[in-house]
């Protein structure tokens, strides 16, 4: 199915299938880090979206509530049609810009208090770090894993050790929803974390620290959709 048929804005409407075909077409997601990048969140947003990034995940531990919804809102107008926007672990700010939805943790807000929360037309995503843990996050309603760390990362100090690409093909033979893949993925190993069955994966550094934002997440969606589309 054509991207250009299915609209985030389209999230609010009633097709409770919208978000499970939007999430379905989905390869690179960016998520932001303030502290890492060269020219800031917004520029790194704008560049992913213009390289044909079609999720976005604002990550900040470092601002204030009001400048939060502030930058969220103005994420929110770049991503507009293009890409989905989702808010990390803060429910108050999605809910406050009408962000697509939220990514959580498991020691953040339960995802049944965050899905009554936001409604069942929002997207819900909810990091996991192994087999039992994707079970349960797709029997409570989450719409995608996040699966963590692949490899050992210096982003997230406290991720822990990698659990290697292979972990991954068992994690999607457990589940249903799709499995996005995150900790120290670069281009020199991507490829092995899309053969083993990731629908999307995240780099941060690998991409936010590089001086050409979007030309690198262009190569990683290439990598992605030859694996994954045959493209
Ligand atoms: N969460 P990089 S690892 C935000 O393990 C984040 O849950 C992780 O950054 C987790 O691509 C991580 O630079 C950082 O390794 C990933």
């Amino acid at each position: 199915m054509s991207r250009r048929n299915l609209n985030p804005k389209n999230l609010n409407q009633k097709n409770p299938n919208q978000k499970n075909l939007l999430l379905k077409e989905i390869d690179f997601y960016l998520v932001t880090d303030s502290g890492l990048s060269k020219k800031g969140t917004l520029s790194d947003v704008k560049e992913a979206v213009e390289a044909g990034c079609k999720i976005v995940q604002y990550r900040e531990k470092d601002r204030g509530t009001k400048e939060m919804i502030s930058e969220a809102a103005e994420i929110k107008r770049i991503c507009s049609d293009k890409a989905i926007f989702l808010v990390n672990d803060r429910v108050d700010v999605a809910l406050a810009v009408d962000a697509d939805g939220v990514h959580i943790g498991q020691d953040d807000m339960p995802i049944g208090i965050a899905r009554k929360l936001l409604g069942e037309n929002k997207i819900i995503g909810l990091t996991v770090h192994n087999i039992d843990e994707a079970i349960e996050a797709e029997k409570k309603g989450a719409d995608y894993v996040g699966l963590s760390p692949i490899f050992d990362t210096e982003t997230k100090k406290e991720a822990g050790g990698g659990i290697g690409p292979y972990k991954i093909k068992e994690v999607k033979n457990a589940i249903r929803i799709p499995v996005v893949a995150i900790g120290g993925i670069n281009k020199e190993n991507c490829e092995s974390v899309a053969q083993n069955g990731a629908d999307s994966l995240v780099a941060i550094s690998a991409v936010i620290c590089s001086d050409d934002v979007k030309s690198e997440i262009k190569s990683f969606i290439d990598i992605i959709r030859r694996i994954k589309f045959g493209e």
